[in-house]
This record gives structure tokens, C-alpha cells and sequence, in this order.
């Protein structure tokens, strides 16, 4: 069986893994920051219980493919990024999916809580976003991606801005 990301192209630092594709609404947040921030991104689908084998090979394969941080979606019984740092030494970031039940509890204590030995960093609920920005300050630690600081930099400078944009505007217009 041939790995199902070996098609990545090389210098594809972060490689995203879906559960389902119902979670793409969800991963949007995250796709769109690497994006903004010029780092490449590889993304695909696997599930943990539906595809075993598949979710198996893609992470053992992850690391001598060139990818340095993988980040998992998954909701439900979100076994999915669990089951990725099993089979790597990669930093995995899960990030759990609020889908129709329990609005996500589910997914984040799935995910949350792994036995120890086997690490999965954990973002809240739907929170792609917060997962690229991980993925990004882990990557910004290799002398390869270093680049990757000052486009963090500039980002926490622009959320500053726009929050006291909001402040300025709210004290100007009298208040609620
Ligand atoms: C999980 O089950 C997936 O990550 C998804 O969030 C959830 C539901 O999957 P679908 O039934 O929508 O394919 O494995």
C-alpha cells in the first residue's frame, strides 16, 4: 500500500488530518491562517475507526515525508489524533469538532484525555484557529522555519490594533 500522503509536496511543513469531511467547515479557520501566514499545509482525510489502516500509515510515513507538526480534527469519540501520536514522534495538535451531541465534550475529553506516555496538545472546542497558531510557534522553533516569528509578531501586533480599534470605537460611541 502506498502511503495516501506521499503525494505531498516536499516543503509542506503541516500536515492536517480530518476525521470526516463534515469537519472541513471546522478546519476552514485553521487552513485560512496557515494561508495568511505563508506557511504550506497538506490536508487530508482519515478516521481513526473507519480507516485504521490508512490513519496508521499516513503517521507512521508523516515525519520522513517532511511534515513537522501534523494537526488532527475529529469529533465524537475522537480517537483520531490519539491514534496519529501513537504511531509518530511528531508533535500532534488534536482539535475536537462540536458536531450534533453533547456539543463537543465528547470529542475534547476524548482527546484531552490520553494515557500518559503518548502526548496530544489540545485546543478548545472548533478552535482551528488556535491550532494553526500552535502549530505555527512549534514550527517557528526550527532554525528552517524561524521566519515564522516575525509573521507571528506582526499577527499579535494587528489583533492588538483591532481590539483597540473596538475599544476606541465603543468609548467614542458613548457606550452601550
Ligand atoms: C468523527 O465523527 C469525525 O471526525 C466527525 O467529526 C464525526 C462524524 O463523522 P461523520 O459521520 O459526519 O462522517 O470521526
Amino acid at each position: 500500500m502506498i502511503c495516501p500522503v506521499e503525494g505531498a509536496v516536499p516543503r509542506k511543513p503541516v500536515l492536517i488530518v480530518l476525521g470526516s469531511d463534515s469537519d472541513l467547515p471546522v478546519a476552514k479557520g485553521c487552513t485560512a491562517l496557515l494561508r495568511e501566514l505563508g506557511v504550506g499545509y497538506h490536508l487530508t482525510i482519515s478516521s481513526a475507526h473507519r480507516t485504521p489502516e490508512r490513519t496508521a500509515m499516513i503517521a507512521r510515513e508523516a515525519s520522513s515525508l517532511g511534515f513537522s507538526v501534523i494537526i488532527a480534527f475529529a469529533g465524537a469519540a475522537a480517537a483520531l489524533p490519539g491514534v496519529i501520536a501513537a504511531h509518530t514522534s511528531l508533535p500532534v495538535i488534536g482539535v475536537p469538532i462540536s458536531g450534533r451531541a453533547l456539543s463537543g465534550l465528547d470529542a475534547l475529553l476524548s482527546m484531552v484525555q490520553m494515557p500518559g506516555g503518548v502526548p496530544v496538545g489540545v485546543v478548545g472546542v472548533d478552535n482551528g484557529k488556535n491550532a494553526a497558531l500552535l502549530a505555527l510557534r512549534i514550527l517557528a522553533l526550527h532554525p528552517e522555519y524561524g521566519w515564522i516569528s516575525s509573521r507571528l509578531e506582526e499577527y499579535a501586533k494587528e489583533q492588538a490594533a483591532a481590539v483597540e480599534d473596538k475599544a476606541r470605537a465603543l468609548e467614542e460611541g458613548g457606550g452601550v
